[in-house]
């Protein structure tokens, strides 16, 4: 009988990969009545160049573009793809890829993008983040602690006015950023413009208070062209950052996004929402550390890490993973979680802590990510029994008893915001 399928040809144990090759980790499961290599055969083969049965065409000079299984261990399979299978620079093309078809396949019970080793061939396409942490700690005049930052909460319902006067009283706790909340973009009780621009005026006038630095994360979020109005009114009010919601943006319109952010010299800090949707689950889907690491290559400033200790989903293992990829040049591998990466010149990224945050919360978080890193509370600052401006005074006291080593209890003796936040909070992480 003809042969029907060629799965099996996208097979090769013997094969290591070139240094020019792409190499991806899943996780998979087949499903019920597929063997080990009929799953992954089918994994490699609808990822590049395969379909479902042999052709009648196939000329030998294709076999070269087909992506090769060469590892599997338990779940886990490692895929090589030769790089012409890309289009440089095209991060939509490769997703469509290795994120593709795939996870549809009735072959397979569940599958999970882990991560993916980037060749220097193929990073050299990409431009990365403009800034880097170290010419954002210049330009906002921080040299080692971490970046604080808060939403007004409730997260959308206020108009331009509340919404200014709240970020008022944030900056002069001492935090750094306010930051629009994902789903506040240009409303009708609340237009984008407007709040731009009365907040220049208090952003102008807490900076002459403080004598600090101090930005918002204004959220641009919209269609591409209609982004990149926005992002001109931000430059033009001598604001320093924009923010996008990356994912639902999408690839594309983040990268159309850094190239004219870049020009007008703002920073990108990008939201990660609907990325639960999909990185949730652990045996399917793909992983946040992933997504951070495809942004990281277009070129955000900053992105959403987790807590590990807050209201979200997360471990410790998985958030420490997504902050390595962020802020290392090279990235070791580790377990079957992490895949090497050699970054090159391409700058660093923050990880942005945030998610059911407040001051007892703080030596936690900076245990995990150490300074480098922003860190955003907004409940846990509005919800203070004295207020946005003494929240945001407690979040920061927090931050100076962990960087001088001493507990949040000894440092509330003479900080009455601090004491007052651990009488609310304690050490309470939220459910
Ligand atoms: C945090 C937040 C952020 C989440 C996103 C919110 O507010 O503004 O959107 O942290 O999660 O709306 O919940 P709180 P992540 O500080 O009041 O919790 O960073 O994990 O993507
Ligand atoms: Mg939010």
């Amino acid at each position: 009988m003809a042969k029907i399928d060629w799965y099996d040809e996208f097979i090769d144990f013997n094969y290591k990969p070139s240094k020019d090759d792409l190499v991806v980790l899943f996780y998979f499961e087949p499903a019920e009545g597929i063997t080990k290599n009929e799953a992954v055969g089918r994994i490699a083969s609808e990822s590049s160049t395969g379909t479902w049965t042999t052709l009648f065409t196939l000329p030998p000079r294709m076999k070269k573009l087909m992506a090769i299984v060469f590892e599997v261990n338990g779940n886990f399979v490692k895929v090589a793809y030769p790089l012409d299978l890309w289009e440089p620079g095209n991060p939509a093309q490769l997703l469509s890829g290795i994120a593709g078809n795939i996870f549809g396949m009735k072959a397979l019970k569940n599958l999970r993008l882990v991560d993916v080793s980037f060749p220097k061939s193929y990073i050299k396409h990409f431009k990365g983040p403009h800034h880097g942490m170290q010419a954002i700690r210049k330009m906002m005049k921080v040299s080692k602690r971490p970046l604080t930052g808060a939403v007004p909460k409730p997260k959308i319902g206020f108009s331009a006015k509340e919404h200014a006067d709240i970020g008022f009283e944030t900056w002069m706790g001492g935090f750094d950023f306010v930051k629009d909340d994902e789903n506040l973009t240009s409303t009708s009780f609340n237009d984008f413009f407007e709040r731009v621009r009365l907040m220049t005026k208090l952003r102008e006038k807490a900076e002459k208070l403080t004598g600090d630095k101090k930005d918002a994360y204004i959220n641009i979020t919209a269609e591409t062209e209609e982004m990149k109005r926005r992002a001109d009114f931000l430059a033009d009010h001598g604001w320093r950052y924009c923010m996008i919601d990356v994912v639902v943006a999408g690839t594309s319109s983040v990268q159309t996004m850094r190239d004219y952010c870049s020009d007008l010299g703002l920073a990108i800090h990008a939201h990660r929402a609907m990325h639960a949707s999909f990185d949730r689950n652990p045996k399917h889907g793909m992983t946040m550390q992933f997504v951070a690491k495809m942004m990281r290559l277009i070129g955000v400033t900053q992105i959403h890490a987790g807590t590990a200790v807050g209201k979200l989903v997360g471990n410790k293992e998985e958030v420490l993973s997504i902050a390595d990829t962020l802020r290392k040049s090279y990235v070791k591998p580790y377990k079957n979680l992490v895949l090497e990466q050699d970054w090159g010149n391409i700058k660093s990224a923050f990880p942005v802590s945030s998610g059911g945050l407040h001051p007892g919360l703080v030596p936690n978080v900076m245990d995990i990510f150490g300074n480098d890193c922003v860190i955003l509370v907004s409940g846990g600052i509005h919800g203070h029994p004295k207020g946005t401006r003494a929240g945001a005074k407690a979040t920061m006291q927090a931050i100076e008893a962990t960087m001088d080593g001493i507990t949040l209890e000894e440092k509330a003796k003479k900080n009455v915001e601090l004491a007052q936040a651990l009488e609310k909070w304690g050490h309470y992480r939220p459910k």
